[in-house]
């Protein structure tokens, strides 16, 4: 596969580097790692983005090669510019977001670099996918570093690196490979501080942040003999610790630091009066099928819908339909409830 990846790159000399909306740090990773080869082999790489960098993964671009999309002045004529066009950790052109007509209309060779377990990806010319891998930037590693040989440099190393524990988060998932921790090693033996990179990417909370997730967990309600563990934030929390939706990021997970915990839950009332719910499963419950009874979805260990206010009322029926799955999944734990 990354020999028909290097063909491809061989055959092009502007290559438009783009990844999902709201581009986490694999994105980010992997596409200033590629943009770091792609200028090695002489070629003239963009790296385009929408609808911003995250706070967090700036630093990593320390040569502000990463433009954030702009249809109405500099990206009017994007689709115009490539030879090709390159989707990068991902393999679904609609992740594209504001990014697709473009994408839709460009007369450039169309393709995607991705490790995500998806069905055959359609509406490319060429796909170079690999679901073994862990992160996409773990696959730029392998194309670029035998090519370019060691050390790579240094904020190439970095993207990589963020790449990797972004995926893994921080190497403590399930997809944190003898591989990734060798590859790793190399990168931090090359001069890599894990430590510096940890910091930058992970401790960035704002106090508001801090707040919240606070009064989330101080509130929570611990239900069904301690399997459930569900919080639930009105608009006037919100506004008390003057946080933004932003700051519920990975919040729902929080529950599952109980020994007793199997489901997780959060519920978030929205500005249109309409109540969000995220759920997150350690192994045992599918929270999917939760979540399909409200109309929502996604997978079996981490899944979201959207139900009707009010705020008391969801809750109620997120409890009982919570309380049915556990019934059927692990009928001893709700037993007691
Ligand atoms: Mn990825």
């Amino acid at each position: 596969m990354l020999d028909r990846l290097q063909t491809f790159l061989d055959q092009h000399a502007r290559i438009l580097l783009t990844t999902h909306e709201n581009p986490d740090g694999d994105g980010i990773g992997a596409c200033l790692a590629l943009a770091h080869y792609l200028r090695f082999l002489g070629k003239e790489p963009r790296i385009v983005v929408s609808p911003s960098v995250p706070g967090n993964l700036r630093w990593l671009d320390a040569e502000c090669w990463i433009e954030v999309f702009d249809p109405t002045g500099p990206h009017a004529d994007l689709a115009a510019w490539p030879d090709a066009w390159l989707l990068v950790d991902a393999s679904e052109p609609h992740r594209l977001g504001v990014m697709y007509p473009l994408f839709e209309t460009t007369k450039a060779p169309r393709a995607c670099l991705d490790h995500h377990l998806k069905d055959a990806p359609k509406g490319f010319d060429e796909e170079f996918t690999d679901p073994a891998a862990t992160a996409s930037g773990e696959l730029v590693y392998d194309l670029a570093a035998p090519r370019m040989g060691l050390p790579l440099p240094m904020p190439m190393a970095e993207a990589v690196y963020a790449s990797l524990i972004s995926d893994t988060g921080n190497f403590r998932f399930s997809n944190s490979t003898g591989k990734v921790h060798r590859l790793a090693a190399g990168l931090i033996e090359q001069g890599v501080q894990p430590a510096r990179s940890y910091q930058r990417i992970y401790l960035q909370d704002t106090p508001s942040k801090v707040k919240v997730w606070g009064r989330a967990l101080e509130r929570m309600s611990l239900l069904f003999n301690g399997a459930f563990g569900l919080m639930a934030i009105s608009l006037a929390d919100m506004r008390d610790c003057g946080a933004t939706q932003d700051d519920l990021d990975e919040l729902v997970q929080q529950p599952t630091r109980l020994a007793t915990v199997e489901v997780a839950g959060l519920l978030y009332e929205t500005e249109d009066g309409r109540i969000k719910l995220s759920l997150r499963s350690k192994e045992a419950v599918d929270v999917n099928a939760v979540c399909k009874l409200f109309g929502g979805g996604g997978h079996r260990l981490a899944s979201g819908a959207k139900l009707d206010g009010p705020l008391q009322a969801a809750q109620a029926r997120v409890e009982a339909a919570v309380l049915a799955q556990l019934d059927h999944d692990l009928p001893k734990i709700s037993e007691r409830k």
